[in-house]
């Protein structure tokens, strides 16, 4: 058995996954990788000159607030804190605290700047030496290992930095929403105790894989045919 956070047991796969009312949503591109960075400072758009950072290879595991977790992935991207450093940093007049993250599946949530700045926080366009496909995040996703799925917005389009924290409808139940959802914490909801929703989050996942694999596959003969 490896050493797994508390309340995790391994999975075999690493299966597409995410709430059930984005299993039926899909990117519309793919292909080009277009940021927008935007909040309290004036938006600007990043794209080709992510290539401009050095590339970097991470092996991590990934932790589904459900209770699943995928060990040992190589993911291939630029770090979060390289990009930030670069590109947002020169472009801010007061410190930023907080950041909202979008997809283009209309997925979005949040996290405080300080964990996104952490050195295994990376922007991954690449798993296990391919170019991101749809089932995890084409064509750029944000990887955060220390935090639970939710807090890895897969087809990432925005960035919102902000000095404090915001109010806004977020992609998830609201209960579920935890500001950090740190797995080694067990924060895996907003109120109560992490351990409680162990056991409620994991009676779903079976059919939510179910699920998302149904739609992945309608989704590809529409596009074949
Ligand atoms: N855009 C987007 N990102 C998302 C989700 C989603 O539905 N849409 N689901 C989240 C959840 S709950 C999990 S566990 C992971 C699943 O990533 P995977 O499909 O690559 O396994 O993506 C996260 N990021
Ligand atoms: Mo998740």
């Amino acid at each position: 058995m490896k050493n797994l956070p508390p309340g995790q047991k391994e999975s075999e796969v690493f299966p597409r996954f995410g709430l059930p009312q984005y299993a039926n949503r899909f990117p519309k591109e793919v292909e080009k990788i277009e940021i927008r960075i935007g909040g309290e400072l004036e938006e600007f758009i990043i794209s080709n000159e992510l290539n401009t950072l050095k590339r970097v290879d991470q092996t991590s595991d990934f932790h589904c607030v459900t209770t699943w977790s995928k060990t040992g992935l190589n993911w291939s991207g630029y770090r979060f804190r390289d990009f930030y450093t670069e590109f947002v940093l020169p472009r801010l007049q007061n410190e930023m605290r907080y950041v909202i993250l979008k997809s283009q599946d209309g997925y979005k949530t949040s996290l405080p700047l300080e964990d996104l700045l952490h050195e295994n926080v990376l922007l991954a366009d690449r798993l296990d030496g391919l170019p991101l496909n749809i089932e995890h995040g084409a064509p750029m996703r944000l990887v955060a290992p220390d935090h639970y799925g939710y807090k890895n917005p897969k087809y990432i389009n925005c960035m919102e930095f902000y000095a404090d924290e915001q109010v806004f409808k977020t992609g998830l139940y609201d209960f579920i929403d935890h500001p950090r959802a740190r797995v080694v914490y067990e924060e895996r909801a907003k109120k109560g105790p992490g351990f409680f929703f162990r056991y409620l989050y994991r009676i779903g996942v079976k059919g939510t894989i179910k699920d998302y694999e149904k739609a992945l596959a309608e989704y590809r003969a529409a596009k074949n045919s």
